[in-house]
């Protein structure tokens, strides 16, 4: 098949997981072409069936607003004509979706290409809900072949907000469990603790929904407690704000801010426990790939973190906003290794048999063959 993925080129799941499943596709020797306005952060390994299509700016003194949705259908129709593009899958509705179904339309004299909507989280729970774009998502899923969703809580906010015309698939993100696995690095953790402390860890974009001062708050009753450090991976917003509750908290020599990075594997790694403290995840790919690793989580029970997270077996849920049990229930694990290294175990048990990339990527697979069908 000849596919074009479209996709946010930004640090976050959906552009990660479009990027995945570009490598994922190209490995069964489907062409692949990723459309987006730079490439994917981790599209970092050359691919021959891979290919890049840049959507470029077009500039004139009476556009006060960039045009990007117009450019991008632009440039999606052009591909769909010139690689014979059977697929467009669009990751988020907004305004990719939106772009793929008008691509359709335009080609739709010459060529049958069929647009898949991979819906990702705030595309259907908090932006596109919004009563500028409810119509236009709305538009995108019933004009479009397939929709898929990335955990089921995902599938019940779409019915709910959207109850579209096609029936909706839900395909779990997935993670490649062969770079995500824990390889113990004492180098690289002595570097950040010492032999008694454990270490504790969050990734994410520190956008406000994320809720980062959760964390370090917990972090910094679970360090009265243990002897500990806390790593946070990622940049965003919410940083200078973080930054200033660390220094308040005196506890600026135990938390490490180390940005964005891109050996995330190789952080995982060294870590006891992943916080995430969201406050809504339709999904949660970060705390995927921790798990991956053989890290128990400990999050809030918010959205579709249960379908991943296992109360008692990989980690905790605790009820949204209460810091004191997420630092309890972090403790918990922490102070007891026998339970660590079942959780551990089980992280990653979990992840191999229902979110390895070769369990969830012939799914998206088969369903394009039977659209083509
Ligand atoms: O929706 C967002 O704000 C960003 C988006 C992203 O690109 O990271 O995150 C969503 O998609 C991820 C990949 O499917 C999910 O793992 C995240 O849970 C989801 N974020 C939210 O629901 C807040």
């Amino acid at each position: 098949m000849n596919i074009a993925i479209v996709c946010y080129p930004t640090i976050g799941g959906s552009g990660i997981i479009a990027t995945e499943l570009a490598y994922g596709f190209a490995e069964y020797g489907h062409q692949i072409h990723i459309v987006s306005y730079s490439p994917p952060f981790r599209f970092n390994k050359f691919n021959e069936n891979i290919f890049y299509h840049n959507v470029n700016p077009v500039n004139y003194p009476l556009f006060e607003f960039p045009l990007y949705t117009l450019t991008l259908t632009a440039k999606v129709a052009e591909i769909v004509e010139n690689e014979n593009i059977d697929i467009i899958h669009c990751h988020y509705a907004i305004p990719h979706s939106f772009s793929g179904v008008v691509a359709k339309d335009i080609v739709s004299d010459f060529r049958d290409v069929k647009v898949v909507s991979t819906l990702h989280g705030t595309d259907v729970t908090l932006v596109g809900t919004q009563p500028t774009f409810r119509k236009i998502v709305s538009y995108a899923l019933n004009k479009g072949d397939a929709i898929t969703c990335v955990s089921e809580f995902l599938y019940h906010s779409t019915i709910r907000e959207f109850s579209p015309s096609k029936p909706i698939e839900i395909i779990h993100n997935f993670v490649d469990t062969d770079e995500f696995k824990r390889v113990e690095n004492a180098q690289l953790r002595n570097r950040f603790a010492s032999e008694s402390e454990k270490v504790l860890i969050h990734i994410s974009n520190f956008r406000p929904v994320k809720k980062v001062e959760d964390v370090v708050y917990a972090f910094s009753e679970i360090k009265k407690k243990i002897p500990s450090k806390l790593i946070l991976v990622g940049d965003g917003p919410e940083m200078p704000k973080i930054e200033m509750q660390i220094k308040k908290l005196g506890i600026f020599k135990d938390v490490y801010c180390l940005g964005e990075q891109s050996s995330i594997a190789e952080l995982l790694s060294i870590a006891d426990l992943f916080l995430l403290t969201s406050e809504i995840e339709s999904f949660g790919l970060a705390a995927l790939e921790a798990l991956s690793c053989g890290v128990p989580v400990v999050c809030y029970d918010v959205g579709g973190l249960k379908e991943l997270v296992l109360n008692d077996v990989n980690g905790y849920l605790v009820e949204f906003g209460n810091t004191n049990l997420l630092a309890e229930k972090a403790l918990q694990i922490l102070k007891d290794d026998s339970r660590l290294m079942k959780f551990r175990k089980n992280a990653r048990e979990i992840v191999i048999e229902k979110f390895d990339k070769r369990v969830i990527i012939p799914r998206y697979l088969n369903l394009f063959k039977n659209l083509l069908s």
